[in-house]
């Protein structure tokens, strides 16, 4: 299965929610699909992006927030996975695109290429209410449906191969893009407000 594929599947339904991504690989496969204003690219800061997602997730409860996430990422902020169980932000979907590898320095093997380490049993032993493991894309499609649906948090561990973009570039740098989202979102809570 294929990240940039996942990705395709899952574009149309990413319109109406705010989108937080690790960076390198994953954050240039959505990027290339096309930017929208309701996407977060978290460049640089490894592991964080499930806590920036958690954060707009519990501060904006109206809203669904998803995080597109690394398997080498999430291993370095475990802590993540007991922070979300514990605060159980309802409307919170954590994609983990497990390939096995920290593929966006160059393809060093992460914990999870083994087989050893298993992201989705951790992230049910961490308490999370609602976890799937997909291997294929009908699965993958088929969870996340499921995960936008549903209201409650919900991870999804999705093995992908090891395959990523030709290219890294973006026509949009880090505070651009962070000043654009945080003002997306004031202005949609402001539109929300009037129509109350
Ligand atoms: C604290 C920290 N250490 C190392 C890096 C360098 N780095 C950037 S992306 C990356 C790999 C990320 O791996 P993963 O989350 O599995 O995503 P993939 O690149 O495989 O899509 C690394 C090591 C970083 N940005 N921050």
């Amino acid at each position: 299965m294929l990240r940039s594929k996942c990705l395709e599947s899952i574009y149309p339904e990413l319109e109406d929610k705010l989108v937080v991504t690790i960076m390198g690989a994953t954050a240039q496969e959505l990027y290339d699909l096309g930017h929208k204003e309701n996407f977060f690219y978290l460049q640089h800061a490894m592991g964080l992006a499930s806590s920036i997602g958690m954060g707009i997730a519990m501060n904006l409860p109206g809203e669904k927030v998803i995080v597109l996430d690394g398997d080498g990422s999430v291993l370095m902020n475990l802590g993540t996975l007991t922070t979300m169980a514990r605060y159980r932000p309802r409307n919170l979907v954590h994609i983990i695109f497990d390939n096995g590898s920290l593929l966006s320095t160059g393809g060093f093997d992460s914990h999870t290429t083994s087989g050893i380490t298993n992201l989705a049993k951790m992230a049910e032993g961490a308490g999370i209410p609602n976890v799937a493991l997909t291997r294929t894309p009908l699965e993958f499609v088929e969870a996340a449906a499921d995960a936008f649906e549903r209201d409650d948090l919900t991870v999804i561990v999705a093995k992908v191969e090891a395959v990523g973009p030709d290219h890294f570039g973006m026509d949009l740098k880090l505070p651009e893009n962070a000043f654009r989202f945080e003002r997306f979102i004031r202005e949609k809570q402001a539109k929300k407000a009037t129509h109350r």
